[in-house]
């Protein structure tokens, strides 16, 4: 899967539901959190440029990715939100942390989704190194934030 390849940046943007009225909530990790903030920018950007209203974006930190699922849970329970968007940045170190927190993150998140039936995005970038992530965060490979926000909205159009 050669995701250096494929972006959702540069998928259609065109017919999109209308999401005027919809409430999001961004869950954003604060581990490495240049690259985050990067992220939720993304994200919250492409909200606005596609019709979300300020009031209905609600930012909430978690201290790491790890803690995304439960920070999405309090989130997706509140029945007047309708997406909620994790956005964190996991990077490989020397230990086996990565592994676990990475599965934790995805099964979590997924696991959220499913149980209020409404979509949980998984916006962590999962890593090698910094400058990979810089690379999706803005960089060369464009924005997984902007991604992340689309998916939402797609999911919402479902
Ligand atoms: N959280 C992240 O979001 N990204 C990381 O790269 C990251 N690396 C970690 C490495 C170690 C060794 C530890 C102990 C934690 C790391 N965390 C990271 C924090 C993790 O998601 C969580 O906040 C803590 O484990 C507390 O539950």
């Amino acid at each position: 899967m050669a995701s250096s390849n494929k972006h959702l940046s540069s998928y259609s943007e065109r017919n999109l539901t209308d999401i005027s009225k919809k409430k999001f909530a961004l869950i954003v990790s604060e581990w490495n959190s240049d690259i985050t903030e990067a992220l939720y920018m993304g994200a919250y950007n492409m909200l606005i440029k596609h019709g979300a209203s300020k009031k209905n974006i609600i930012r909430k930190n978690v201290p790491g990715s790890f803690e995304l699922p439960l920070g999405a849970q309090w989130m997706a329970k509140q029945k007047n939100i309708d997406a909620v968007i994790c956005l964190g940045c996991l990077i490989q170190g020397e230990t086996r942390h990565f592994d676990f927190i990475c599965q934790a993150a995805a099964y979590g998140i997924t696991q959220v989704s499913l149980k209020y039936n409404k979509p949980v995005v998984f916006g962590v970038l999962t890593t090698n190194n910094k400058q990979q992530a810089y690379d999706r965060a803005g960089g060369k490979y464009g924005n997984k934030g902007d991604e992340a926000a689309i998916t939402a909205i797609k999911m919402m159009g479902f």
